[in-house]
């Protein structure tokens, strides 16, 4: 039977008191997520502890299974940032005895009664980011925390919840540090518009995003020309040129107005403003090629981290960008609401979400399309799935279901899942998914 819960806020402070009256001889473990959000909740938790004087290590993972929760020390506090919600019952065979989980993943079991956690989808299923949940607790933990918000910001823009944001207004605080202006979403917002405009991955600007040819005519078209050899970035266009761009861009993409034209967040992570979708890709290439130490010290405003996340985020560009013309000119499965790519090693296995989601945004596809890529991971087939628009099937449900049958693990929410399955059983997976795919197509008409 459904107990009866707290509010979002109450769970907060309960969670917040508890912590610190058991974390008082205990040393605490942080085991975070590796995207933006995961690292930014790392980074929030991390300055707050180090205030707090506290004993603590982190740990910046993938996905969680089983095998890792079993090996967890059982004398530490755990802190899950970003994730375990789908993961309960491993917490729970595993005897650890103090868990902390701040998330906001789907919930799909019972909570059980020893596991401390902070999750929306146990309230009012509010659409917040780890990164914020994780502020709001170290607020709680002292005040004085409150001047991470900044960070908290660049998680909900990791995840994509930025039209969330201004509903959090009376929870976050802005000391000047985050700006916002209104404009097209492409970024960095802070360096020349040719190579912003050339190199968009997300969004997706078909005609423009890696064809130099169609990006000058587009500058051409709203009169921008290059001074002293360089283009104004579009933070330094005046009024009438931004506005000029924004319209433009609707008259070339009138279907994607909503997901082009948008806030532009500039947030003060180290010295000067930058743009957050920037930060946040810069920090989720980091992770993407296995170094979430410098993730996190960019998160942390690290200057010389922040060199390397550049490096790291050029080579990861590029990478993007031939998976992207992979995904366009391969063999596909197609069939009536959904498209299935089999990339095996042709995207490496990291990549396939971005390029999925890439995908699902690029106006390629009817709204309501299930696209799915699988990409191998040594002697394993990672699949991401992607709705494409607001309006589509539950794809986390969908994968659910398959797994259940072959065994493997998955993740994520209803318009964007995930799922690590053995390889040899690929064909077994694709039969399945064909099948159940056009099985749901019928039953919705
Ligand atoms: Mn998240």
């Amino acid at each position: 039977m459904e107990k009866k819960r707290n509010s979002l806020e109450e769970d907060i402070k309960k969670n917040a008191l508890k912590f610190l009256e058991i974390s008082k001889d205990k040393e605490i473990l942080i085991i975070s997520h590796f995207d933006t959000d995961g690292i930014s909740s790392a980074t929030i938790i991390i300055k707050s502890l180090k205030k707090l004087d506290k004993k603590f290590s982190v740990k910046i993972i993938k996905s969680l299974d089983e095998q890792f929760i079993q090996e967890l020390p059982k004398d530490k506090i755990i802190i899950f940032l970003d994730l375990a919600s789908g993961s309960l019952h491993h917490i729970q065979n595993s005897n650890l005895k103090n868990v902390f989980i701040i998330d906001h993943h789907e919930i799909s079991e019972e909570i059980p009664e020893d596991i401390n956690i902070i999750n929306p989808e146990l309230n009012k299923k509010e659409k917040i980011s780890a990164s914020v949940l994780t502020y709001l607790f170290c607020k709680e933990l002292d005040q004085s925390n409150k001047e991470y918000a900044k960070i908290a910001i660049l998680g909900m823009i990791g995840d994509s919840l930025e039209d969330k944001i201004n509903e959090l207004n009376d929870k976050i605080s802005n000391n000047g540090d985050i700006q916002k202006i209104r404009g097209p979403l492409i970024y960095p917002s802070t360096r020349p518009l040719n190579r912003t405009l050339e190199y968009s991955s997300n969004p997706y600007l078909p005609g423009i995003t890696g064809n130099i040819k169609g990006v000058l005519e587009l500058l051409r078209e709203i009169g921008l020309n290059p001074e002293e050899g360089k283009y104004k970035s579009l933070i330094e266009l005046n009024e009438e040129e931004m506005e000029k761009l924004i319209a433009t861009i609707i008259l070339k993409y009138p279907k994607s107005k909503e997901d082009i034209i948008g806030d532009i967040f500039l947030l003060k992570i180290s010295n000067r403003l930058e743009d957050a979708r920037e930060l946040s890709a810069m920090i989720n290439a980091c992770s993407k090629f296995g170094e979430s130490g410098t993730a996190i010290q960019t998160c942390m405003g690290i200057a010389q981290a922040k060199k390397k996340a550049e490096a790291i985020h050029v080579r990861y560009k590029q990478l993007i960008l031939s998976g992207i013309k992979y995904a366009e000119n391969s063999e596909k499965i197609i069939g009536k609401g959904f498209v299935i790519i089999n990339a095996k090693e042709e995207i490496k296995d990291t990549m396939a979400g971005t390029i999925t989601s890439i995908l699902s945004h690029s106006r390629l596809y009817e709204e309501g399309t299930i696209i799915t890529i699988l990409a191998h991971s040594e002697d394993k087939t990672k699949i991401s799935c992607r709705v494409v628009g607001k309006n589509g099937r539950n794809v986390r449900e969908i994968l659910n279901n398959i797994i259940t049958v072959i065994g493997g693990e998955t993740g994520g929410h209803y318009n964007a899942a995930g799922a690590t399955i053995s390889q040899d059983k690929e064909e077994e997976f694709l039969k399945i998914l064909k099948k159940n795919l056009e099985i749901e197509v019928i039953k919705i008409q």
